[in-house]
């Protein structure tokens, strides 16, 4: 028989996009609810993400095409289950949240539960990065979509996350997952998620003014 929309008992998928993280993944990977399935897309990654990955007992598919939507459109279409999470793989948001967003979906309250991150200490979300980030969501709560974050996590049915056809490979995915899921009429539910220092490796993003302004340059492109 096959497993029903609403089965308590088969878990979401966990869809952790890696490029690099070698040295955060361990920690991430223990941090994860019990029990979850784990599914890291090693994006390129010169480190041995993917070996630690597998050692550790996730499974692993390597998506050589460089982008964080390359990474998680690869991991969308290699994962099985019917409701799915995508996460980063580097540690800084706390995965306590997953199990209300999974809630969310699991009982139809929402068809994307999406995170809003609130620093934990100083320092952890540098000025260029948060700002640029308000903006967006600003842009995007006037066009309807009730988020106050571009979705650092989401949590959502996998077939209806392809459905939306998502065509970003790059940073602008997330908001122009939000945009479509908004056109598409989804009803959005945002929880706070505990954003913290990375659990190891390098920021390749917001660490520096230049990788905020990459972001903002890949998403500038769907708002106009
Ligand atoms: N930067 C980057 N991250 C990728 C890519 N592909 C997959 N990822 C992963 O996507 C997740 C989110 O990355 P970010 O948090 O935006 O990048 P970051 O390097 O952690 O930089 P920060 O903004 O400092 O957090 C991480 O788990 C990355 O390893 C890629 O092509 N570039
Ligand atoms: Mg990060």
């Amino acid at each position: 028989m096959s497993a029903r929309h609403d089965d308590l008992t088969v878990p979401p998928e966990i869809i952790l996009p890696c490029l690099d993280e070698a040295e955060a993944l361990p920690t991430v990977l223990a941090a994860l609810p019990a029990g979850w399935p784990v599914l890291v897309v090693d994006n390129g990654s010169t480190d041995g993400t993917g070996e630690v990955a597998a050692a550790a007992g996730a499974r692993v598919v390597v998506e050589p095409r460089r982008g964080y939507g390359a990474a998680v459109h690869t991991g969308l279409v290699t994962a099985t289950a019917e409701i799915v999470v995508v996460l980063d793989g580097d540690g800084s948001l706390d995965p306590a949240v997953l199990p209300a967003m999974t809630d969310d979906v699991r009982d139809g309250r929402a068809d994307l539960a999406v995170a809003r991150r609130v620093p934990s200490a100083a320092g952890v979300w540098p000025w260029h990065a948060r700002a640029g980030n308000a903006v967006i969501a600003a842009m995007l709560r006037r066009r309807g979509v009730a988020v106050h974050d571009i979705a650092p996590v989401r949590v959502a049915r996998r077939a209806a996350l392809i459905d939306l056809g998502i065509a970003d490979r790059a940073f602008g995915y997330p908001l122009e997952l939000l945009l479509r899921a908004g056109a598409a009429g989804w009803r959005i539910t945002e929880h706070p998620v505990a954003y913290r220092a990375r659990a190891g490796g390098r920021s390749k993003v917001s660490g520096s003014v230049a990788g905020s302004l990459r972001a903002a340059r890949d998403m500038a492109g769907l708002l106009r």
